[in-house]
């Protein structure tokens, strides 16, 4: 049996924060979002905390519906980026969607990064797809918003690997946080991991 270990780990510029990453998990499946309101500040945190309630009491919808609905929610505000995995813990499957430019990856024995569509949430909606990609057993799935360096390699906390995903998530942030943004990252281990 696959299992997952994950950690969260947020920096807000202001005591409110535009930034909402989320995990809900049950026993088969996960859904991890990343939400990065535009802006900052009170403002940014209010819309955040609007859109957490709502994907707290939808999370079971369909990936492209649940967005939806994240859309309706932030119409006519300054709206979001936002990246969505929905992850099927016994088989690895993932179903994912991302507008924007918040970052998801997969380390591992195959490396790769999510390729996200266009648009902003609540203000210019790309027409969604279906995407789909697979975690296997070793992987690290990290998703991160632009207040974390985008670019940073593998090689630069290879120190980070081995750790719970908890340290790995309040590491990379530690490491790679900009300063000038709100920022948050999820972190992911997904199966068996020797340490
Ligand atoms: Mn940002």
């Amino acid at each position: 049996m696959n299992k997952i270990d994950y950690g969260i780990a947020v920096r807000s510029l202001q005591l409110e924060c535009g930034d909402m990453p989320l995990v809900l998990n049950d026993e088969n499946q996960c859904l991890l979002v990343l939400l990065d309101v535009l802006g900052h500040g009170e403002a940014a945190g209010e819309l955040a905390q609007r859109a957490k309630k709502y994907i707290q009491e939808h999370k079971s919808l369909e990936l492209e519906k649940l967005i939806s609905g994240v859309d309706g929610v932030l119409r006519d505000t300054r709206g979001a980026v936002g990246a969505f995995i929905r992850l099927d813990v016994a088989t690895g499957m993932v179903r994912y969607e991302s507008i924007g430019n918040v970052t998801m990856r997969i380390i591992g024995a195959e490396s790769s990064v999510f390729v996200p569509s266009g648009g902003v949430i609540g203000y210019s909606m790309p027409v969604l797809e279906q995407k789909y990609s697979r975690l296997q057993s070793g992987d690290i799935l990290l998703m991160y918003s632009d207040g974390i360096r985008a670019g940073f390699s593998s090689y630069e906390w290879a120190d980070l690997w081995l750790q719970s995903a908890q340290d790995i998530a309040q590491g990379l942030l530690e490491r790679f946080c900009i300063g000038d943004d709100d920022a948050s990252v999820i972190a992911l281990k997904y199966g068996t991991f020797f340490r």
